[in-house]
């Protein structure tokens, strides 16, 4: 099972609305058949992916797969009938399908006599499917938050100058951070004020072969020979100054975790929608006094009403002075 999730967590796949699956099948002796993973909406299930690189012999094998084999014809057939046909004699899944539309084929399985076994490494599935799981239940996306500050919470100084809040470790950080989600998203101003590029680039500063989209939303005109409309990623300009009425956007062009990268007022916009669900941030050890905050008004004026986030992850990045913390919204 550990090695059908790190199928499903191939990097550089396009999924859109589709989860990350894994599926390996195993000779009754134990040894490896074949091995597949989804490659992205439209394309073979991990399951297929699997049956059609082993043929004949995945007759009387155990697949083992992290997510329950689907019961339903979308885009591709079904796989809980793929499994029946060729043969396989036991199914070992992780994680039940959470999709309603889809879900159905242990019972099915288990009626045509396959012996079927759930559970095994769930919650690393459902981990690595968060965004996906999360979007099946609340229909919009996964918000992530991030933002590099000082000490004292200020992103940029008087002058708007930033460049040196965040170190090279960080910076690097975050390129992995955003490689995992399928966009970026930004405000016109971020655009026209600090004309960042929004692409994954690696430790060459060279761009990955997969970029998520790079998002920007706000009424401000883009202009032009800015980098964000460059060949190197797909882009797109979301023009409502309204959280809930982009992710709805994103959402229904199959856009399933945003990661959200400032400035201070489209964060604050989307903290006092409740539509931020994870926050990354980088503390350098800087202090300023004055400066750009990280993050605007939220309208709290009272200690009792603050945001209470629930510390989830915390590193220590580069040279041990600059910590990353990974807070959930509660
Ligand atoms: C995948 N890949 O490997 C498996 C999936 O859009 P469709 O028709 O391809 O069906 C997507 C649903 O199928 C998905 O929501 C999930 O419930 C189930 N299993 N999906 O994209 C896979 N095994
Ligand atoms: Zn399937």
């Amino acid at each position: 099972m550990q090695r059908a999730l790190a199928l499903a967590a191939t990097p550089g796949v396009p999924l859109g609305p589709n989860p990350r699956v894994g599926c390996v099948l195993l000779s009754p002796a134990g040894d490896v058949v074949a091995e597949g993973f989804h490659r992205g909406a439209g394309a073979p299930h991990a399951e297929a992916d699997a049956l059609a690189r082993a043929g004949a012999h995945a007759r009387g094998a155990t697949a083992v797969v992290t997510l329950e084999p689907c019961h339903h014809t979308g885009r591709t057939g079904p796989c809980s009938e793929a499994l029946l046909a060729a043969g396989v004699a036991r199914v070992v899944f992780a994680q039940s399908d959470p999709n309603p539309v889809a879900a159905g084929g242990a019972e099915a399985l288990r009626t045509a006599g396959v012996d079927v076994e759930s559970g095994l490494l769930a919650d690393e599935s459902a981990r690595l499917n968060r965004a996906w799981t999360f979007g099946l239940v609340h229909q919009r996306p996964f918000v992530t938050w991030k933002f590099a500050a000082t000490l004292d919470g200020r992103s940029a100084a008087a002058d708007g100058t930033s460049r040196w809040v965040s170190s090279r470790p960080s910076r690097l950080d975050t390129h992995r951070l955003r490689g995992e989600c399928d966009t970026v998203l930004v405000g016109t101003s971020t655009v026209v004020i600090d004309d960042p590029r929004l692409t994954v680039r690696d430790e060459h500063d060279l761009p990955v072969a997969h970029q998520p989209l790079r998002a920007v939303m706000g009424l401000r005109e883009l202009p032009a020979g800015r980098r964000v409309l460059d060949d190197s990623a797909e882009s797109l300009h979301l023009v409502t100054r309204d959280p809930a009425a982009a992710l709805a956007d994103l959402f229904s062009l199959g856009r399933r975790h945003v990661f959200l990268e400032g400035g201070p007022r489209l964060a604050a916009a989307f903290l006092r929608a409740r539509l931020v669900d994870e926050v990354v941030t980088y503390v350098a050890p800087m202090l300023l006094g004055a400066g750009r905050s990280a993050v605007a008004d939220l309208g709290i004026d009272t200690i009792a009403a603050a945001m209470r986030l629930e510390p989830t992850d915390v590193t220590v990045l580069g040279s041990g002075v600059e910590t990353n913390v990974r807070l959930t919204m509660t």
